[in-house]
């Protein structure tokens, strides 16, 4: 009889304590899941839509031609913001999300919905900060404070272009070249495969580069670092300060 009640003591301190890892694992996902903020398009969900370029077509000429300009923004943007409307339609529960929220959440997702926002959302927010980040009429370089934090976390804004354009240069196939503040307000360089979203591993961006082909091969076919050599000289510096002053302060 004493074996008995003692065997039952131990198996509820057994399920006690299962529970409490499971509650702390959840929690931990949670606080994970938590750790970035929204912080650039934070009225945007469902049904999203193709943001307007802030600028013309051909005025990003001679670095980017007003073909892959068009071609770009119309088809393929579009392509992914229609792709993650038709994802998200049988999704009541995740249509009032934002695009940034999908992304951060991105591994909490249901399975069946997960690869296509993962590719379409990724692509929505991708390239909506891609477009706001170039201008005709770039300062050339940055300054103030985020030249300022480009120099403390890699020397110099030349030892952060030559590591900018190793990710952007390496990055097999198709995907995107980063620059993204990490859990300790470090801005840190990264490239991803795909439409994958520096948002979904944790990192806010604060600047991205397009080297799949489609963003150049119209105009310079196999040669990807000529095209990231021209796109150097069409960065809104002023925009991407902005974005760095967001980053900051979403966490
Ligand atoms: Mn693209």
């Amino acid at each position: 009889m004493k074996n008995n009640i003692f065997s039952y003591m131990l198996l509820v301190l057994a399920i006690v304590g299962i529970a409490a890892l499971v509650k702390s694992n959840v929690k931990a996902k949670k606080g994970n899941d938590m750790a970035v903020k929204p912080f650039l398009f934070q009225a945007w969900k469902y049904p999203f839509e193709l943001p307007k370029l802030p600028y013309a077509y051909n005025a990003l000429e001679p670095h980017i031609d007003t073909e892959t300009m068009t071609i770009h923004h119309t088809k393929h943007h579009q392509g992914y913001v229609n792709n993650l409307n038709a994802a998200l339609e049988k999704h009541a529960d995740l249509q009032s999300m934002t695009i940034e929220e999908l992304l951060i959440n991105l591994n909490s997702l249901p399975a069946e919905v997960k690869t296509a926002i993962q590719n379409n959302g990724g692509g929505h927010f991708n390239h909506s900060m891609f477009w706001e980040l170039l201008t005709p009429k770039s300062e050339g370089k940055p300054s103030g404070v985020l030249l300022e934090a480009i120099n403390s976390a890699f020397g110099s804004f030349e030892a952060f272009q030559e590591e900018f354009n190793k990710a952007a240069k390496t990055r097999f196939g198709s995907g995107w070249a980063w620059l993204s503040l990490d859990a300790s307000n470090k801005l840190v360089v990264t490239s991803s495969a795909n439409q994958d979203c520096p948002l979904s591993d944790g990192l806010r961006p604060v600047l991205g580069l397009d080297v799949w082909e489609h963003a150049y091969y119209l105009q310079y076919q196999n040669r990807r670092p000529e095209y990231i050599a021209a796109w150097w000289s069409i960065l809104n510096w002023a925009k991407i300060a902005e974005n760095y002053d967001k980053a900051l302060s979403a966490k």
